[in-house]
């Protein structure tokens, strides 16, 4: 199959892929879009014996008492591209999103990106501390943070601003594991920041937070207060259960719709003052260096972007005729309107079928049921939101940022896929 399963970091060999000419490799007689007609096996009963796993009892209800998928499924795994980092204290775990469906991922396979590994911290200990500017300092256990009146459960999807990072000077890691993965969409149950922003009392010159989180990297940012008393969640749950340690287990900040990394795990501290604090992640790193030296810096919004997972490099197509292509949508500014795709890398495009909720800044699924009859194909998808905003080409979004950023590439993503459904990662010229 694909050589990420015989190199499991999946990017070696992937560097410095085909780039693509426009008009290369695309004759005539483009898939037709729309379904056909499935062909199955004709039903002989002798041909479907009573199967081995008929004929015994099978294990009892309690065999895994915390329930774990199928055996058959233990390929679907978070993946490093080792290279990356220097130590997995400090890295990054991509998400499977070619092994995924539907809108939420599933909290053991959520992206994970730590700064200095994962803080354990004893629910009993735990304290969140409101000061700063602010009337009346405060100290929360985690039994009065679920005390706190206004629990809400909301879907947002979490998007680290270097996701795709790798992807700026052309198509390098070879599946959307690897260039879209860092992003995962789980339901959140939580306390809006705002209710002990006001129960400590804001001061009139308070116009900034500071989140600080109680791991080895004390990560901080600066969040504005307008984002913090509109919509930020102090949150304790995921999908239903405690959040998992890797994601900040017990408490981590929600900020809809912005970057990954103001996400704060394991939240410590919330101090109120008038200015950012000017931290490490908001100066050195999450900022952009343009061609012209200037660098774009408090890029908070994640913007609209989309990514097909099936077909992809990690799941070739492998039957002509009837397919589902997938892929999923999101944007910082709002709900996802509608996903284009095009199978002929942008030259005709084709509305997908969005499937499931399509809420403000929570990821987004969509299809495309199409014929292949095993011609190479050119995938791209286009998010649209509800603001009007277009995902960009990647060679428009070079055009007004250059090639020196890491963050924030939110560009069409193309897929070629081969007369033999093996599927690579190339950019259309
Ligand atoms: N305390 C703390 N919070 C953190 C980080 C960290 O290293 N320490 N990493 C940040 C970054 S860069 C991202 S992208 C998200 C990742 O969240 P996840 O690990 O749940 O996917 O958490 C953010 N919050
Ligand atoms: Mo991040």
């Amino acid at each position: 199959m694909s050589e990420i399963e015989s190199s499991p970091d999946g990017a070696k060999g992937a560097v410095n892929r085909r780039r693509i000419l426009w008009a290369a490799g695309l004759g005539a007689g483009l898939a037709g879009v729309g379904a056909g007609r499935v062909r199955a096996a004709e039903p002989d009963p002798n041909i479907v014996p009573v199967p081995e796993w008929s004929k015994t009892l099978g294990a009892g209800v309690n065999a895994n008492p915390y329930g774990k998928p199928s055996p058959f499924e233990k390929d679907v795994v978070r993946r490093e591209v080792t290279w990356l980092t220097a130590s997995s204290e400090s890295s990054v775990s991509f998400t499977p999103l070619y092994a995924l469906d539907g809108p939420i991922t599933p909290n053991g396979l959520c992206f994970v990106r730590h700064h200095g590994g994962e803080a354990v911290i004893p629910p009993d200990k735990y304290r969140l501390m409101i000061h700063g500017m602010v009337d009346k300092p405060l100290v929360f256990t985690l039994e009065d943070v679920k005390r706190m009146p206004g629990r809400v459960n909301r879907a947002y999807f979490l998007e680290c601003a270097a996701n795709s990072g790798m992807e700026w000077r052309g198509a390098q890691l070879n599946g959307c594991q690897f260039t879209h993965g860092m992003i995962h969409n789980v339901y959140y149950t939580g306390v809006p920041l705002r209710s002990f922003l006001e129960a400590a009392g804001v001061k009139p010159k308070g116009k900034w937070v500071l989140a600080e989180g109680a791991d080895a990297a004390g990560m901080t940012r600066s969040i504005p207060l307008e984002k913090a008393m509109d919509d930020c969640l102090v949150a304790f749950g995921m999908n239903g259960e405690a959040l998992r340690p890797e994601q900040g287990y017990p408490v981590r900040l929600v900020v809809p719709g912005w970057e990954g990394n103001m996400w704060v795990k394991w939240l410590r501290r919330i101090k109120v003052g008038d200015e950012p604090w000017g931290q490490r992640e908001e100066t050195s790193k999450y900022t952009d260096l343009l061609a012209n030296g200037e660098a774009r810096r408090h890029t908070f919004v994640m913007d609209a972007k989309s990514v097909v997972t099936n077909p992809s490099p990690q799941a070739p197509l492998l039957h002509k005729g009837p397919n589902v292509l997938s892929g999923i949508a999101w944007s910082g500014r709002g709900t996802i309107k509608r996903v284009d795709v095009s199978l002929d890398g942008g030259r005709n495009w084709t509305t997908a079928r969005i499937e499931g909720p399509a809420t403000p800044m929570a990821m987004t699924r969509f299809y495309l049921d199409f014929d292949w009859n095993g011609q190479e194909l050119m995938v791209q998808s286009r998010a649209m939101d509800d603001t009007g905003y277009v995902q960009p080409t990647k060679a428009a979004l070079r055009k007004i940022r250059g090639v020196n950023s890491i963050y924030h590439n939110n560009g069409i993503q193309t897929w070629l896929v081969r007369g033999n459904g093996e599927t690579e990662n190339v950019e259309v010229g």
